[in-house]
């Protein structure tokens, strides 16, 4: 077992609010039933699941001519959220966060921000997620996560963060994209952050893309978390997800790439989120989501 903090705890987050199809809600559930916490303990690790955080969805709301729909539940949630990884993180444990849609990222993230100031983030998405109420095409929250943890878009949604707290654009890096919309290319070019997309996957490898990436994230900061849509997977291998990309990421290089992570011993978060069960064939993509964090905690690392 690498040298990864030993003493996990689970936090779920059943929001669907952020995405455009209804279901992710269910997430958490389904990789809990896949059996995740056993795998780890089978690792080696101490493991205590802390449930979920509430989520009032019966009174969300989306102001008259707002592009960021159910902003009020979201908020809500993320706070929470927010509080409890930088709690959990206080008492000494590894924040492990099951989505739920990827607008969960803004409190997850923010309460690692909170403990380490220098963090770095490895994005594994098909979607830059890095729209503002401005850009965004569809106004969900999901998309916007990254410009948020960034300080960029609604007040209530990067007080959360908190105007010290912001993340560095330096210390962000892409993995897997390959559906980003004109105006989270033309953020992505004005904030200099590195992107590797598919084609950066084909051309180079795996191996010396994480390599760079791990670099990024990992050199000159406080640790590394990994943000994991499982979106990135080629949606043959995961089709339990609601905003399906084809030509993504095979089993081996996303398990591949989590080891190399793993074996880096710079991981001190985690999240997986957009596991959608109602689009899912037999739990397929909560037990990927299973097996991979697996793969991030090392499993196949003796
Ligand atoms: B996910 C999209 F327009 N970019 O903003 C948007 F294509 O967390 C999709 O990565 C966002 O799944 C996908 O709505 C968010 C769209
Ligand atoms: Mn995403
Ligand atoms: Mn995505
Ligand atoms: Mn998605």
């Amino acid at each position: 077992k690498p040298n990864i903090n030993s003493n996990i705890a689970i936090i779920g987050v059943p929001l669907d609010l952020g995405a455009g199809t209804r279901g992710v809600n269910l997430g958490p559930d389904a990789i809990r039933y896949a059996g995740v916490e056993e795998r780890l303990k089978n690792i080696g690790y101490n493991v205590e699941d802390l449930g979920d955080i509430p989520v009032n969805r019966s009174q969300a709301f989306t102001e008259p001519n707002s592009n960021l729909k159910n902003l009020n539940v979201i908020s809500e949630v993320n706070s929470l959220l927010s509080e409890k990884v930088f709690s959990v993180m206080s008492e000494g444990k590894f924040p492990l966060v099951l989505g739920g849609d990827h607008s969960i990222a803004i409190g997850t993230i923010s309460g690692v921000l909170k403990y380490k100031k220098s963090l770095g983030v490895i994005w594994f998405d098909a979607h830059g997620d890095i729209n503002t109420p401005e850009t965004s095409p569809s106004g969900n929250i999901h998309g916007m996560p990254v410009a948020v943890l960034l300080g960029l878009g609604d007040k209530s949604l990067t007080k959360i963060v908190g105007e010290n707290n912001f993340l560095k654009k330096e210390n962000i890096v892409y993995i897997g994209s390959r559906d980003l919309d004109s105006g989270e290319r033309k953020a992505m070019k004005e904030q200099g952050i590195t992107v590797f997309t598919m084609h950066e996957i084909d051309d180079m490898g795996i191996k010396k893309v994480m390599e760079e990436a791990i670099k990024i994230a990992g050199d000159n900061t406080d640790g590394i978390h990994v943000s994991f849509d499982m979106d990135a997977l080629d949606p043959s291998i995961a089709p339990g997800t609601g905003t399906k990309v084809p030509g993504g990421m095979n089993y081996r290089e996303a398990h591949y790439a989590l080891e190399l992570i793993a074996k880096s011993e710079k991981l001190v978060s985690a999240e997986f989120v957009e596991v959608n069960p109602l689009l899912d064939n037999a739990n397929m993509t909560g037990k990927a989501a299973a097996v991979l964090v697996g793969s991030l905690m090392g499993e196949w690392l003796i």
